[in-house]
């Protein structure tokens, strides 16, 4: 728990409203080891959360409003005051939070609410800033609501305000993370079962390191090809005549335009399994050529990839990381590659050269350890 970061949105909650808020919230947003657009199709994640996270100081509210603030490069911005929620009511940031509660109301929590949000993950960097913004008002919410249903109808409640508020076709993999990560630990999931499993991570302990390379090429996943990708293997799975392609193992017999989409998903779903063999095992480094596939087969197959996410995983590599690949969505926002720490200097260094020379903004690069998923914050005066 950081009690300082906690207290700056109960301090923004205080200067707005005059009170302490009844409670903090926390979300952390996620990396994603690799599986990548398999959530969707009912395969496997593996995903850590990392130390940035996303908090929403809270109050109950008589009348049945929900007020949202946000506190943007240190001052208080506020939104509409929301009495009727529908999608489409709120625009920009508030529609996350708006929408969940949208969904919570149809849950039967109908309670209003004063909620001030102040977060470190960075936006539209694929860092799941949303989910994690998503995920603390739900906390929050039903908190105040005195309710605590499991991690798994949270998740659910979470991708319905995406999927038919905010009108992303996302899966389950960042709310599912944010909720259900670990410190030391990469969260197995398979979305088929729901059956998730916290594998320790520990990259430090081998000499390694995961760093971040935030492109500073923002993504939205409204506008994107990522529900265009989403149906072309939805079609996929029909025509083949399954519920999902998790019940195939190839591409044979499918229309081309659909057989890479195909073979994507399902060499990931194999990716992620034999990336969890190899950490079981102590295996770290042999993780490396793993991360790289996947980062190849989603620039080649399934075409999300963009160029500054490839000179970022191409130069990574070049000063010797062990593999690199696109996280999340695509189309912008970060990478990683696994580094061994004593050259994390060299790997810096010549992302930063190779971004310049190509003319692109500079990157912005951390090492990403796991961290605690979603909670209550204790923090003093709140
Ligand atoms: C985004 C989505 F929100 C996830 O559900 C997932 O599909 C991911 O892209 C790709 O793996 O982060």
């Amino acid at each position: 728990m950081n009690s300082t970061e906690s207290n700056s949105a109960a301090d923004a909650f205080r200067r707005l409203h005059g009170v302490a808020p009844v409670g903090v919230w926390s979300a952390p947003g996620r990396v994603n080891l690799i599986g990548e657009h398999t959530d969707y199709n009912d395969g496997f994640v593996l995903p850590f959360a990392i130390p940035h996270r996303t908090r929403v100081a809270a109050s109950p509210r008589a009348d049945g409003v929900i007020t949202l603030a946000t506190v943007q490069d240190g001052e208080i911005v506020v939104a509409e005051p929301l009495g009727e929620l529908a999608p489409g009511c709120a625009p920009g940031w508030a529609a996350y939070p708006a929408g969940v509660a949208w969904v919570l109301r149809k849950q039967g929590v109908e309670g209003g609410a004063d909620l001030v949000i102040s977060g470190d993950v960075p936006r539209g960097a694929g860092l799941s800033s949303s989910h994690s913004l998503e995920v603390a008002t739900a906390l929050a919410l039903l908190g105040l609501a005195g309710l605590s249903p499991s991690k798994s109808d949270i998740a659910k409640w979470v991708q319905q305000a995406e999927n038919d508020f905010v009108g992303a076709p996302t899966g389950l993999l960042d709310q599912t993370a944010s909720l259900c990560c670990t410190e030391a630990h990469v969260l197995f999931l398979d979305v088929r079962s729901g059956q998730a499993e916290q594998v320790p991570f520990d990259a430090a302990r081998y000499g390694l390191e995961v760093l971040v390379i935030d492109t500073r090429v923002s993504h939205s996943l409204v506008e994107s090809g990522y529900g265009e990708r989403r149906k072309g293997c939805e079609r996929a799975a029909e025509l083949l005549g399954v519920p999902s392609l998790r019940h195939v193992e190839g591409e044979a017999g499918l229309p081309s335009e659909l057989q890479p989409l195909v073979r994507h998903v399902v060499t990931e779903n194999e990716r992620v399994l034999r990336t969890v063999e190899l950490l079981k095992q102590d295996r770290y480094a042999e993780i490396g050529p793993l991360l790289s596939a996947s980062h190849a087969s989603l620039r080649d197959d399934y075409r999300v990839s963009c160029v500054e996410l490839d000179v970022a995983a191409q130069a990574a590599e070049g000063a010797g990381a062990l593999g690199a690949r696109m996280i999340g969505g695509g189309f912008g926002g970060s990478a990683i590659a696994l580094v061994p720490a004593d050259i994390r200097g060299r790997v810096v260094a010549h992302v930063e050269e190779a971004f310049a020379a190509h003319g692109f903004a500079p990157p912005r690069m951390f090492t990403a350890v796991p961290s605690a998923g979603a909670r209550r914050d204790v923090c003093s005066g709140a």
